[in-house]
């Protein structure tokens, strides 16, 4: 049998005759930082009481597979093993529940940087970056439907203030650990049916972002970033933060916009909004994730929405303003496998995408041989990039191929399975 080194020699090759040059797309693949969402870890439960979880919100996380990780202990760990079998250096991304707070109650509103050291001392160790979300879900503040729009004063006074001290915590983070820091505003608000407050409501989002954003931090430690929804549970007929909303907002005042895979029509291309709005955005966010009937977060695999999602960066050569954060959860299976199969999904998809043969089908688009560049692409489906992912995962010193299932199950048989 051949060698992993000796596939890709020959991939090489094959992929040189193209025009395609593989290490310099595995150089790029390497450069790509991924923000590896914490709470697939614990099915979005978070460290604010013992065994508070997911409620609100219209999100939900199904599945009861033993070795959810109870403490920010066990996150850590799990989180160590997934990355351990990722080729790359990553960051991670955290919600503002998953501070940690010594078993005292502190209201959102009252969270600070300090509630943060521990993850920041443990990324700076495990030279990580880290990203940011304030959590304005599973909290009975939020019981009403309503948040940053609510008509409640008290109400949105109290989300108001969350965000705030996300937004210091952010940039907290990103000073202390030298690389930028996003944080990402997403709230559920909406209504299963009828409301004569559609206006009323947006009008209100503006405001309280308006005041949000009245604090500057420097770019260099923080960004800021919206994410929209089409509907949630218990929001089908009306989301307050509508993609039309934030993309004006965005605009408007130069913030990130965030594209989540789910967050859209089905038959809506991702992918295509990529093109569309690099032209008026330095900088955009996209939320990695699956799409399955009415769930928006199932957990990643190749399928043709990765591919054409990854295609529209690397071909518009966007690969370093578009930043990539995974968003899926699945309780029902191994947590740790879910997490490296998404995130090794990615990636693959990412590398398919390097290694198309671009000058060659630009040449073609532009002499007018349109079918040319139709079965190139075709064709491309046959080469053998996956020889050149496993030579990837050798040389970062992580499993190639399916080696690391093994790994993840023995994680799961000595760790996982003896939580209680
Ligand atoms: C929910 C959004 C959001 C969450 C996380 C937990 O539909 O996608 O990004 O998944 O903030
Ligand atoms: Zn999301």
């Amino acid at each position: 049998m051949l060698s992993i080194e000796q596939r890709y020699d020959e991939a090489r090759e094959r992929y040189a005759a193209l025009g395609v040059d593989t290490d310099k797309a595995l150089a790029a693949l390497e450069q790509t930082a991924l923000s590896v969402h914490c709470w697939q870890g614990d099915d979005v439960g978070g460290f604010e009481a013992p065994g508070a979880g997911l409620s609100g919100g219209g999100i939900a996380v199904t599945g009861a597979h033993p070795g959810r990780a109870r403490n920010p202990r066990e996150l850590r760990d799990d989180l160590e093993c997934a990355l351990s079998l990722i080729p790359g250096k990553h960051r991670v991304n955290l919600h503002a529940i998953y501070g940690e707070f010594g078993g005292q109650k502190v209201e959102r509103n009252r969270i600070e940087p300090r509630h943060f050291y521990g993850w920041i001392d443990w990324a700076r160790e495990q030279g990580l970056g880290l990203d940011f979300n304030c959590t304005l879900f599973s909290h009975p503040m939020a019981a009403s439907g309503y948040t940053l729009s609510s008509e409640d004063d008290t109400v949105r006074k109290f989300w108001i203030e969350h965000v705030e001290a996300c937004r210091a915590i952010a940039a907290h983070m990103g000073r202390e650990l030298e690389t930028p820091c996003i944080h990402n505003i997403w709230i559920a608000d909406g209504a299963k049916d009828i409301s004569l407050l559609r206006l009323r409501r947006r009008e209100l989002l503006r405001d309280s972002l308006d005041i949000i954003f009245g604090t500057a931090y420097p770019v260099d430690e923080m960004r800021d970033a919206l994410e929209s929804k089409l509907f949630g549970i218990g929001s089908e007929t009306y989301v307050v933060g509508s993609h039309d909303f934030y993309l004006a907002y965005a605009l408007k005042h130069g913030k990130m916009i965030c594209m989540d895979m789910g967050h859209y029509h089905p038959t809506e291309s991702v992918a295509d909004k990529i093109p569309s709005l690099l032209p008026f955005c330095d900088e955009l966010l996209l939320h990695v994730s699956r799409p399955l009937r009415w769930d928006s977060d199932h957990v990643v695999i190749v399928n043709d929405d990765l591919r054409s999602l990854a295609e529209e960066i690397v071909r518009a050569r966007a690969l370093e303003r578009v930043r990539l954060a995974l968003d899926f959860f699945d309780g029902g299976i191994n947590r740790v496998g879910a997490w490296v199969t998404g995130v090794r999904a990615t990636q693959k998809a990412l590398l398919a995408a390097l290694l198309e043969p671009l000058e060659l089908m630009r040449r073609y688009e532009r002499n007018g041989d349109g079918f040319a560049v139709l079965a190139l692409a075709e064709e491309q489906k046959a080469m053998p990039a996956g020889d050149v992912w496993d030579y990837f995962c050798e040389s970062m010193q992580v499993p190639a191929g399916n080696a690391w299932i093994k790994e993840a199950q023995a994680y799961e048989k000595e760790i996982l399975k003896r939580r209680g």
